[in-house]
């Protein structure tokens, strides 16, 4: 028996409206968790509630609904503070999502300590996101990018990573989950290697947070980005956790209102963390619908989220593995979420349609991971990534569906 048996799963779906839906007359099977996953009523609900009925701009106005809205959104803070055990309210900065978490930490954090000969360290499995922001930063200030690569099974190769930190080494950027391969990186060892050189770690938790309970104070990562809407939140609202002591000797990533104590034209005094990054009226119904979010999926438990979702990874691997002709991109020891194929015969982009045709949604493509695409020397993957509210039957259409489109290739 595994755990999955007494995880409600149909009651968990039955929170998901969307669930419900059909698409081309064919009930949905939702399998595109790793590039947004979908919202609960729960969710839903305490997005409409603030419109409905407490919604105003925050920290301004002394009236009534200015103050609602002010709690809310500080009560989303909290709420993040707890779900990612970091020590204090201030070190949880809200941003539009991973992609700006990290360029903040690339243009506040590495941009004034970069020299020439100073090295950023990053894997070969990162999303764009953990890529480009250090190429540009690189650019600005001379300092060179250096790449752990990965074994044939999509594993990172440590021995590389231990050869390639060293005391030019500035800040080291890595995933704790690849969106691409499902592979879960060592970041613990990574940190605890890094430290030692005394080189601070930034951590994308973008695929991980909807997956493996997160703990940045027993991580002793010194940032962690991660978005809302791959955990059932929102858009548009992400997380920068930092360090206090980092933060706050880190000037300001963009100058506006909120983040300011005084200004006059002699000078400006910023305000206090978490304020200090978060210029201008902030994504207030984000914070909510993530705060919600995060009620939602800590009432069922990431601990038994995980599980559910390693019954399901297991599963489907087994199930694909049987299929002729089709290659699992990515076969490391330690995954999470999701599982990337091809297929002898079809192209993901072709596989990407046929699935769809029988509701199944799954994403097809490059994944906003080249550098993974060009590593295993193929233009694409088709990926199916699994959420809490899937089933093995889902999987058992996957598979039918997958069976289908070798069918009216071949
Ligand atoms: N880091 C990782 C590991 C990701 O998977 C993604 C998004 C990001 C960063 C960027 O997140 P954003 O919310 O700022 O866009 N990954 C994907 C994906 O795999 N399919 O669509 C988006």
């Amino acid at each position: 028996m595994s755990n999955t048996d007494q995880y409600d799963v149909a009651s968990i779906r039955n929170d998901f409206p969307i669930l419900g839906e059909k698409i081309h007359g064919k009930p949905l099977v939702y399998l595109d968790n790793a590039a947004s996953s979908q919202h609960p009523a729960q969710v839903i609900n305490a997005v409409k509630e603030l419109y409905e009925s407490g919604y105003s701009n925050i920290h301004r106005g002394v009236h009534q609904l200015s103050q609602d809205a002010t709690k809310a959104y500080e009560n989303g803070r909290s709420a993040v503070r707890g779900f990612i055990n970091a020590d204090c309210m201030h070190e949880v900065v809200f941003t539009s999502g991973t992609t700006e978490s990290i360029n903040l930490v690339a243009q506040s954090y590495a941009r004034p300590r970069l020299q020439k000969g100073d090295e950023i360290l990053i894997t070969h499995m990162e999303h764009h996101s953990n890529i480009v922001p250090w190429q540009i930063v690189c650019e600005q200030t001379g300092a060179e990018l250096k790449v752990v690569p990965i074994s044939d099974r999509g594993e990172l190769e440590m021995d590389r990573f231990a050869e390639l930190l060293n005391e030019r080494t500035a800040l080291v950027s890595v995933t704790q989950v690849s969106n691409a391969l499902g592979t879960v990186n060592p970041v613990a060892e990574i940190i605890e290697a890094a430290h030692a050189l005394g080189v601070p770690v930034l951590v994308d938790g973008a695929q991980a947070v909807p997956h493996i309970p997160v703990d940045v104070q027993a991580l002793d990562c010194d940032f962690y980005a991660f978005s809302g809407h791959k955990l059932y939140g929102p858009t548009g609202i992400g997380v920068l956790y930092g360090k206090e002591k980092l933060l706050n000797a880190m000037p300001p990533y963009q100058g506006g209102g909120d983040m300011i104590l005084s200004v006059s034209f002699d000078g400006t005094t910023y305000n206090t963390l978490p304020y200090k990054f978060e210029a201008g009226t902030p994504n207030i119904a984000g914070v909510v619908g993530l705060g919600a979010a995060i009620e939602y999926v800590q009432k069922t438990g990431l601990g038994a989220i995980a599980a559910h979702e390693y019954g399901l990874l297991e599963y489907a691997t087994s199930e694909l593995k049987q299929i002729d002709g089709l290659r699992i991109i990515g076969e490391a020891d330690h995954k999470a979420g999701l599982i990337s194929f091809v297929l002898d015969q079809v192209h993901p982009h072709d596989i990407g349609t046929m699935l769809d045709a029988e509701g199944v949604a799954i994403r097809t493509g490059h994944h906003c991971a080249q550098p993974v695409m060009e590593r295993y020397k193929i233009p694409a993957t088709a990926r199916a990534s699994f959420g809490m509210y899937n089933t093995l039957q889902e999987i058992d259409v996957l598979v039918e569906a997958i069976h289908k489109t070798i069918g009216m290739f071949s």
